[in-house]
């Protein structure tokens, strides 16, 4: 008995013919007996077959040996990198206004394309914490009419290396040391600060990888970036260099460091719950998808090569023009099934889409396939149900592990007369892909070229287009990761390094390492050149100073801020007859706004309301922490002392403060406000502190503040007032 997939009656109203394709393979066991592989029905799951009660068992027991050899291989190897991974199912929808620049059918009608998307860390393995200090994996699969297109991009938009010969060396780097496999998803240790001293090219991904884009507040709250330069072709073949960009319609937002570790420690699924739940509920995350557009002649107009990855264009110089939005709207039905075995590959294009010759966008067009053939063990790993594409699929392939689909006919190979040449190629003109016409003229060299050697005039521009509270958090971050680092000559080389980006982060890192900024730092080792390369040659240029501060660049500032509350979550702390008319008042304000108020209480059962009503807890206080909200209000209860004595309820405020959420009282908490971290500043700054309000008498200016503050996400003037 097959049953129609009602499971999330919010999500997924309509099924997309992705979702269609996939019901073939749906398996739904309500109502069903339990049968082995082969179909035959069990009689008794619970025991093996023995000689006797309590006697040996048989090896005659097929069942058993099934159930238990099928267990046995139920593990494949993990992605050697982005092994930690959450994903969901969408559509993209194009506005339909690019056909001037590429054919692709589907950025060229509004009919809606399914996607599958895969979030992920980079470093840690499958399960590790979702909240490593770490570039986010952005992958996504559009099943278009033309066949698959994956665009496998992160939430940063360079790269550490140039070349995709240093990748094993990157990843090698960062991954645990193998003497001792520690530490666990962190790049804070000495063998990857070791090799990104020596890699200058890494200079400017280094700063975006210690900002605050390296901990999301959620996936669903990150930008997406493509990195490389590709290519648009249009009708006439005419190409246009461009680069993808998708803006969260929430806005980009991240959490403080500190509140990271702890997240780490408190909800290690942070993120996969948060974009799980979501979707659950129905808020379907959103993007905006965009592109910069470069002619073709405009090639060499740049001070930096559009072929280097770790290199933007700066949207001050080519805006980001909207093309389309993407919206995630159905959580995968089996985590291993879609989310494990989907496979990415940046190779993956349609015709209007095609490559440049950046020297590490053609590193992966190899080993994307190569990884999968190890990794999902077969050459047919584009037979998984989640891999296949609804665009019909013919060829002369065949065999190999696991192979699904039954080939018909005679023939597999091509020419033939036999089947009268099917499957036969397709013209241009008829959809056939034709890679761009592209002239190439050159020696056959292992070298990087010149154009690639300035690494430091983008970190500089990115370091330079935050805010200070932002630049605090890169000094702050850099400090951090390198007082792991045991090497201190190690550490004195980054410093070096970090001196020819700008002089106050060296200066500041350095003090919080105990060291002086060398005057001549010494020379990195690697200048993006061969070791036998003639140095001299390959001198780096002088710095180009010409790159104005870009708003784009800081999260603060960022134009993608909207400045909403929707699905941000607060902790209601309620103590024992909490005042119903304050606790509703503000939640159903913030609901009104597509936020939600969750209610933490003594315990995990109901929480008594001043009028006697049973209110049903969400979390109890000694199992939550303010880490997992955004935050914090309490409203007064009939015991506000048993309040201001709980540990718990002093630790949860004394965070949320830290890490500068906004936090509401009710007027008559004096006494636990006393008890916290709050109380001495405000002694020194006469009850003035930023984001702390106080609530008398539900009044309509609390409401609104409190929303005000929280559609900024954190309360930033306060980090002045917190010493660390
Ligand atoms: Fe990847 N990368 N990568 N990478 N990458 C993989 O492929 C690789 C690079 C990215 O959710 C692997 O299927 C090389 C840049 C994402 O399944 C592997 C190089 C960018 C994902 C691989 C790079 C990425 C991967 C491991 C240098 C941003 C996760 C498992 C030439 C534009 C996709 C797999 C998912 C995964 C190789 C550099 C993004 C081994 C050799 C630059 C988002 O093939």
């Amino acid at each position: 008995m097959k049953k129609d997939n009602t499971k999330n009656s919010k999500t997924n109203p309509e099924k997309d013919a992705k979702s269609q394709d996939l019901e073939r393979n749906r398996e739904y066991s309500e109502g069903q007996f339990i049968t082995t592989d082969q179909g035959v029905k069990i009689n008794n799951d619970h025991n093996t077959v023995k000689a006797g009660e309590r006697g040996p068992s048989l090896l005659e027991d097929f069942i058993m040996r099934e159930k238990i050899t099928h267990f046995d291989h139920e593990r494949i190897p993990e992605r050697i990198v982005h092994a930690r991974g959450s994903g969901a199912h969408g559509y993209f929808e194009a506005y339909g206004n690019v056909s001037e620049y590429t054919k692709a059918a589907f950025l060229n009608t509004t009919e809606k394309t399914p996607v599958f998307v895969r979030f992920s860390t980079v470093a840690g393995f499958r399960g590790s914490t979702d909240l490593a200090r770490d570039v986010r994996g952005f992958a996504i699969k559009f099943y278009t009419q033309e066949g698959n297109f994956d665009m496998v991009g992160n939430n940063m938009p360079v790269f550490f290396i140039q070349d995709a010969m240093k990748f094993p060396d990157l990843i090698h780097a960062v991954k645990p040391e193998p003497h001792n496999e520690i530490p666990q998803a962190q790049s804070a240790h000495d063998t990857f600060w070791d090799f990104i001293s020596l890699m200058p090219e890494s200079m400017h991904m280094i700063m975006w990888a210690m900002s605050d884009r390296a901990i999301p507040r959620s996936l669903r709250m990150m930008e997406g970036f493509g990195i490389h330069t590709f290519r648009f072709i249009n009708k006439e073949g005419k190409s246009t260099f461009v680069k993808f960009h998708l803006k969260p319609k929430l806005g980009t937002h991240a959490v403080v460091w500190d509140e990271a570790l702890k997240i780490s420690g408190n909800d290690p699924d942070f993120h996969r719950r948060d974009l799980y739940e979501n979707i659950e509920m129905g808020n379907f995350p959103e993007w905006e998808f965009g592109v910069q557009l470069v002619p073709e002649e405009d090639e060499y107009k740049f001070n930096f090569d559009l072929l280097d990855p770790t290199k933007i264009i700066p949207e001050e110089m080519v805006p980001v023009t909207p093309i389309g939005r993407m919206v995630l709207n159905r959580n995968p039905d089996n985590f291993f099934a879609e989310t494990e075995q989907v496979a990415f590959h940046p190779g993956h294009v349609v015709p209007g889409i095609d490559f440049t010759n950046d020297p590490l966008l053609q590193g992966r067009l190899f080993s994307y396939t190569d990884t999968q053939l190890s990794r999902l063990g077969s050459p047919n790993f584009h037979e998984l149900p989640i891999n296949r594409p609804i665009a019909p699929m013919h060829n002369n392939q065949r065999d190999g592990h696991m192979r699904q689909e039954i080939n018909v006919g005679k023939t597999h190979y091509s020419p033939n007369s036999l089947n009268d040449n099917y499957p036969i190629q397709a013209k241009e003109s008829e959809g056939g892909f034709v890679s761009y016409y592209e002239r190439i003229e050159a020696h056959k060299v292992r070298e990087r070229s010149e154009s690639f050697s300035d690494h430091f005039s983008q970190a500089a521009l990115f370091f330079n287009s935050q805010t200070p509270v932002e630049q605090n958090h890169i000094i702050n971050a850099l400090r951090f990761e390198l007082s792991k680092v045991e090497t201190v000559a190690v550490r004195e080389r980054m410093v070096g390094l970090l001196s020819q980006v700008d002089k106050t982060l060296a200066k500041k890192v350095a003090d919080g390492l105990g060291l002086t900024v060398p005057a001549n730092p010494e020379k990195p080792m690697n200048k993006g050149v061969g070791a036998d390369a003639d140095q001299k040659k390959h001198e780096p240029k002088p710095l180009d100073k010409s790159y104005e501060p870009s708003d784009a660049l800081s999260m603060i500032k960022n134009p993608t801020v909207t400045n909403t509350i929707e699905t941000r979550q607060v902790a209601f702390l309620c103590g024992d007859g909490v005042n119903e008319k304050s606790l509703t008042a503000l939640k159903k304000a913030l609901e009104s706004k597509g936020a939600s108020a969750k209610i933490v209480a003594p315990n995990a059962g109901n929480v008594k309301t001043d009028t006697g009503k049973e209110i049903k807890a969400d979390f109890a206080f000694f199992s939550s922490s303010s880490v997992l909200f955004d935050a914090v209000y309490v409203p007064s209860s009939k015991n506000n002392t048993a309040l201001a004595e709980n540990n718990n309820i002093i630790e949860f405020i004394n965070n949320a403060y830290r890490h500068c959420k906004v936090i509401g009282f009710d007027s008559d908490l004096e006494s636990l406000i006393k008890k916290t971290a709050i109380n001495t500043k405000r002694d020194m700054k006469s009850n003035d502190i930023p984001g702390v309000l106080i609530n008398n008498n539900t009044s309509k200016q609390f409401t609104d503040e409190f929303i005000t503050l929280l559609g900024q996400h954190r309360v930033w003037e306060r980090e002045a007032h917190i010493t660390e």
